[in-house]
Parts: C-alpha cells; structure tokens; sequence
C-alpha cells in the first residue's frame, strides 16, 4: 500500500514537473485570439477600459541562457487592428527587469497605476501604423535571465514584464506575445510561463469558438468576485473547477462594469478555475474586446496564468465517469 501511495505521488509529481511546453500569450488552451488596447483618446464603449496592460514572463531559475519576448503586429493598423476614424495611435510595448518589477504592490492590482513602471526598464519601442510589423513578430532581447527579479515563489524564477500602453489615439491594436528562446522564431523555454492580474482581450467573431482563462486559487482563497467590462451581452460566462462542472457567472452589457462572487470549496484550493466564454450564438456578437479580473475575499487579483498552474481543472464528476 505505501509502495502503491509513493508510486502515486512520483507519478503526480512528474505531472507537475512536465515543461509547459507551448508559450505563445495568450496560450492555446485559452483560445483568445489577441490581445487588444485601444489608445487613451478611445471610449470605454470600444472595450478597453485602462489603455495599458502588464503580463509578467516567468523564467525558470535552471534556464542560463538569453531570451527574447516577441510580439506579434505591435503595429496598430492593417489588417487586423481596429480602427476608429483614421489610423492615428501610438502603442508602446516596454520590457522591465529587476527589484521590484513584480513584487511592488502597484503592480499587484487590476488597474495599473501609481507606481506600475517600478523595476528597470531593460527595453521599450512606439508603433504606430507601420506595414513592417503588419502580422508580422517585432523580437525585444536578448535578454539575460538574471535581469529579471527573483523570486523563491514558483519554485524559484526570475520574473520579468511587459507594460503595453496606448499613449495616443483611439484605435485599437490587437496583438500577441511569445516567450522563447530565439529571435527569429517561437521556441519555448521549458517550464517557462507567464501570468497577469488583469485581462483585456478580444473574442473570437465565430459564435462557436470558446475562449478561457485560468486563474490560480491559493490556500488563503476562501471567495472570488469577478469583474468584467463591456461584455455586449455576448452569451454567457461558466466556471469550471475540480468540483464544479459549470456555475454561472454575471456578464456585462455594453460600456459596464458587471460582476459576480462565489465561495471556494476546500477541494479548489491550489487549483485553477477555467473561467469560459460562451459566445451568443444569434446574432453573433462582432469585434468583442472585453476587460475581466478576479479578485479574493481580500480584493487582491488572482493571477490568470497562460499555462494553467495544475493542468485546465477537470471535475472530478467528469474523471469518475471515465
Ligand atoms: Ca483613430
Ligand atoms: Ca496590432
Ligand atoms: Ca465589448
């Protein structure tokens, strides 16, 4: 029996331990086409409700060699950003390092704000319209890992952040990230990830395509709210969990902040929710950027994690009856 427990609990740690191989953000398993800020000079009603958004890289500290951070059509104009009127946006992309650059409180929260650009600033590039990067990866680095912040939090890792900002203008740019190991191509860092505390994203057109995020439910996580804007009514969103196989959550109309709580059951904890959206199916909804964020009984955010800490939850009702 104790052989069968230590069997049990190798085989659970090497699932653990296996490298998240796939590093694009967001990631395949979120199924979220871009990224998406407007230029401060755009109405909330276009979706975006801050202008700026930080996602945090995270390199393993066993990782010794450079990196990069890639962002895919950093331009805003072309084909697949959103226009308002003319093209007329500047959208920065700013790459940060050092003490700080995680763990100061202002960064910890939804909304970036008082001291959100704390660290060393190791890179940063405006865009505006500019056929060069029209779908195509601008690469910053390389970066060394050790300008990162360290942190003994997830196992040990040098953290590192991106601060995109639409410092003027009203159109909107979408875009993507990578985290990988080569400038001129997308090769993950094994174990790699990253996380943020707030997203603003755009949904799929497609009625049928679901989109998801994940955030991590720690052991002092008792009740979550989460908070989202300008939803557009676009069908509805579902939380899945360990023990839950799909509780309702409030969406917002349109140019509104709407939310919702629950409680967290013990068998959550250390676990990630898989918050879906399920688009409206007729008529369907077009062009969605939306904002969402979660937040404990003690308002502080969760972290949506590209690559799910623990896997994408599964219910343990859907396990059994396999
Ligand atoms: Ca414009
Ligand atoms: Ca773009
Ligand atoms: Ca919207």
């Amino acid at each position: 029996m104790k052989l069968l427990v230590k069997i049990m609990l190798a085989f659970v740690g090497i699932c653990w331990a296996l490298p998240a191989l796939s590093q694009p953000v967001p990631n395949e398993v979120e199924n979220i086409p871009y990224l998406v800020m407007f230029g401060k000079n755009a109405d909330g009603s276009w979706g975006d409700f801050y202008h700026k958004q930080i996602f945090f890289f995270q390199i393993p500290k066993d990782y010794k060699k450079p990196f990069y951070i890639r962002v895919f059509d950093p331009d805003c104009g072309g084909e697949i950003d959103e226009q308002n009127g003319d093209w007329d946006t500047q959208t920065s992309f700013s790459v940060y390092g050092g003490k700080g650059c995680y763990t100061d409180p202002d960064v910890q929260q939804p909304e970036p704000k008082g001291n959100y650009k704390s660290g060393n600033l190791l890179a940063t590039k405006t865009f505006g319209v500019d056929p060069k990067y029209d779908q195509k990866w601008y690469t910053f680095g390389p970066f060394n890992p050790t300008a990162g912040e360290y942190v003994e939090q997830f196992g040990g890792c040098y953290i590192f952040k991106v601060i995109s900002e639409g410092i003027s203008g009203d159109d909107g740019n979408l875009y993507r990230y990578y985290l990988s190991t080569d400038p001129e191509n997308n090769k993950p860092i094994e174990g790699g990830n990253a996380f943020t505390f707030c997203y603003t994203f755009r949904l799929w057109d497609d009625p049928n395509q679901v989109s998801h995020i994940f955030p991590y439910v720690d052991d002092r996580t008792i009740k979550v709210t989460q908070r989202n804007w300008d939803w557009d009514d676009d069908g509805f969103i579902r939380i899945v969990s360990v023990v839950r196989s799909g509780d309702l959550a409030v969406a917002s109309g349109q140019s509104e902040w709407k939310e919702s709580s629950l409680a967290i059951s013990p068998e959550e904890k250390n676990h990630s929710l898989d918050i879906q959206m399920i688009k409206r199916k007729n008529p369907p909804v077009k062009h969605n950027n939306v904002v969402i964020y979660v937040l404990n009984q003690y308002n502080e955010a969760l972290k949506f994690y590209a690559n799910p800490i623990g896997g994408v939850p599964k219910t343990k009702h859907e396990i059994g009856v396999k």
